[in-house]
Parts: C-alpha cells; sequence; structure tokens
C-alpha cells in the first residue's frame, strides 16, 4: 500500500468524533470545557478585535472581509497564513495527542497586538475581560434555517465534530439547543441584546449577501478605516464566495486534513440563503416555525430566510 495511503488510514483511526460536556448549561466539546478556567480568564487587550458568531453564520467570510480592511486588501499578506491561525478561535482546544492539536489561547497570547480573534461563545459566556477592556466586537448572525442546513452538513463532513445522526435528528437537537455552542435562538438574542451596552456592530449574513458593499463600509466605519475606492473593489471582489472558495488560505483545505473530508461536503458549500428549501419538509417547516415563533417571542430581532 502507498504510504499517503497508510497514513490517511491510520489518521482516520485516530480521528474521533467530540464528547460533550456542558458549561452553565452551554453544550461544549470536553476539550474545551476542561480547559474553561482558562478560557474565562483570558487576558483581552483594549485593542483586540472579537468576530464573534454563533457556528456557520459566516465567520471566515466575516474573518477574511476583516483582514482585508486591515490589509488594505495586500492578497498576499492576507494569504500569511489560514483563516484559523490568522485569527486565533480563543476557545477551540485540540489537545497535543489529538492527530491535528490547537489551542487558541496559546495562539492568542504569542500573537502580537492588534490581534483579532474568533469565538463562537454566547455572550454570557465571554471571558469578563473584553468587557471590561471595552473591546470592539462583530457579531455575524444568520437565519436559523440556514444556519441548520449549513452546521449538519459541516458536522457531516469535520469528523471531530459531534455525530450528527439523521436530518430529523439533528433538526430537533437545534430546535432544543444541544447542539455545540448551546442554542442558536439563546445566542442571537442574546448578543442582540449586549449591543446596545457594549461596542458591537451587529451584522446579518442576508444583509451582506444582498449588499456586501453597503455592509463592507459598515465594518470599516466601525473599524475607523477608509479605503480607497480600488481597495474597497478589491476588497468586495476578494471575498465573494466563488473567490473564497478557490482560497486555500480560506477555504479550511489547509487545515484539518484526514478530519474535514470535502469531499462529503465542502467548508465552502453554497454559501447561499435559502438553501433550507432543498432540505425542510412542509411538516418539519411548519413545526420549526411554531417552536421559533415561541422562542423568538421576547426579542425585537428579525430575520429573513429568503431575499
Ligand atoms: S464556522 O465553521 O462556524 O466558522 O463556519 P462559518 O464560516 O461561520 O460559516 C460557513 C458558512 O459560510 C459560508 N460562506 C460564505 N457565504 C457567502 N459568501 C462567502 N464569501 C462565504 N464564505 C463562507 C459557507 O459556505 C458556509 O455556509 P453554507 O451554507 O454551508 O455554504
Amino acid at each position: 500500500m502507498a504510504l499517503d495511503k497508510m497514513e490517511d488510514l491510520s489518521l482516520q483511526e485516530t480521528v474521533t468524533r467530540a464528547e460533550t460536556d456542558e458549561v452553565e448549561g452551554v453544550t461544549l466539546t470536553k476539550a474545551i470545557c476542561s480547559t474553561w478556567d482558562q478560557v474565562w480568564n483570558f487576558r483581552a487587550r483594549p485593542d483586540d478585535l472579537l468576530i464573534a458568531t454563533y457556528a456557520k453564520a459566516g465567520t471566515t467570510w466575516t474573518q477574511e472581509i476583516v483582514d482585508m480592511i486591515q490589509h488594505n486588501a495586500d492578497i498576499q499578506k492576507c494569504r500569511r497564513t489560514s483563516t484559523y491561525k490568522r485569527h486565533p478561535f480563543i476557545e477551540w482546544f485540540l489537545p497535543k495527542s489529538a492527530p491535528q492539536s490547537y489551542s487558541g489561547l496559546e495562539l492568542a497570547e504569542a500573537m502580537p497586538s492588534p490581534r483579532t480573534l474568533k469565538t463562537h461563545l454566547p455572550v454570557q459566556l465571554v471571558p469578563p475581560s473584553f468587557w471590561e477592556q471595552n473591546c470592539k466586537i462583530i457579531y455575524m448572525a444568520r437565519n436559523a434555517k440556514d444556519s441548520l442546513v449549513s452546521y449538519y452538513h459541516f458536522h457531516r463532513m469535520n469528523n471531530i465534530m459531534p455525530d450528527p445522526g439523521t436530518w430529523e435528528e439533528f433538526v430537533e437537537k437545534f430546535m432544543a439547543g444541544k447542539v455545540l455552542w448551546g442554542s442558536w435562538y439563546d445566542h442571537v438574542k442574546g448578543w442582540w441584546k449586549a449591543k446596545d451596552k457594549n461596542r458591537i456592530l451587529y451584522l446579518f449574513y442576508e444583509d451582506m449577501k444582498e449588499n456586501p458593499k453597503h455592509e463592507i463600509q459598515k465594518i470599516m466605519k466601525f473599524l475607523e478605516k477608509d479605503v480607497e475606492k480600488e481597495v474597497l473593489s478589491q476588497i468586495l471582489h476578494h471575498t465573494t464566495f466563488e473567490k473564497m472558495k478557490e482560497n486555500p488560505m480560506a477555504n479550511y483545505t489547509k487545515d484539518f486534513e484526514g478530519i474535514m473530508d470535502h469531499s462529503v461536503s465542502p467548508f465552502m458549500r453554497k454559501g447561499v440563503v435559502g438553501d433550507w428549501k432543498n432540505y425542510f419538509t412542509v411538516a418539519q417547516n411548519e413545526k420549526f416555525d411554531e417552536d421559533y415563533k415561541k422562542k423568538m417571542s421576547d426579542t425585537s430581532l428579525v430575520f429573513r430566510t429568503e431575499l
């Protein structure tokens, strides 16, 4: 057997799907829970920028846009390494014994300022130093149904995520908030509330799809950064779904080799609004809507599920 095939096989054998535990009722991987004290005591710096999202809301997209703004659309600089390493994912932890180890905390601590960091934590679990230091935070939200579909496919292709079960089972788990990083409903509502009292720019995936130029300008204003017209055009061009899908430093083909299986479902899957219609049955949709109404009755937050 060819050596690369043997390595592939041995890697697959050691890849196990994450076990979960909880922090204050929020489902996280056991590995994250085991380092929770360190995450909670993370020392934010005043010039840190935090990109916060529920999983699959367009984190990577936001990260690429921010990086392009910060580097005046210098493509070479933005390709210095993969998204995963450019912006430490603060709570993410894979022990040294794992096929691919990672410590967002170590990466962040070693990084010179100004840092841009990533988190999927719900607002109540964000390390307090971010609030103490009054850090700027960009929160990107995406409608529940498209987030769910994207999350389901991500569980299928990423062999260290918990087993998603069947589509039907995953829909139930998502509605119950029993998926990694907890309830989508509590996440988007919690951050929505927090934006009134903190330096949070709350954005929507759907708006970004509809009018990326406008949303990118909002981000630039928030970052107090002005760029030439041509630079803005470059940012727009290089952060389209099509461009990012072919960018190895943004499409996750450089990380998690043997763990993420892009042949099952690529990380850069479809990048559209409304793909949920291809997955929800009529009955599922009715049930989901009814439950959604109840869970979202106490917020002014409104999402679009189609454009
Ligand atoms: S993660 O793993 O939580 O960090 O994933 P995240 O980056 O938040 O979300 C991945 C989804 O975002 C889509 N994506 C984009 N959509 C439009 N334009 C651009 N440039 C873009 N980049 C990433 C990606 O395709 C995933 O969504 P789905 O619906 O699965 O395609």
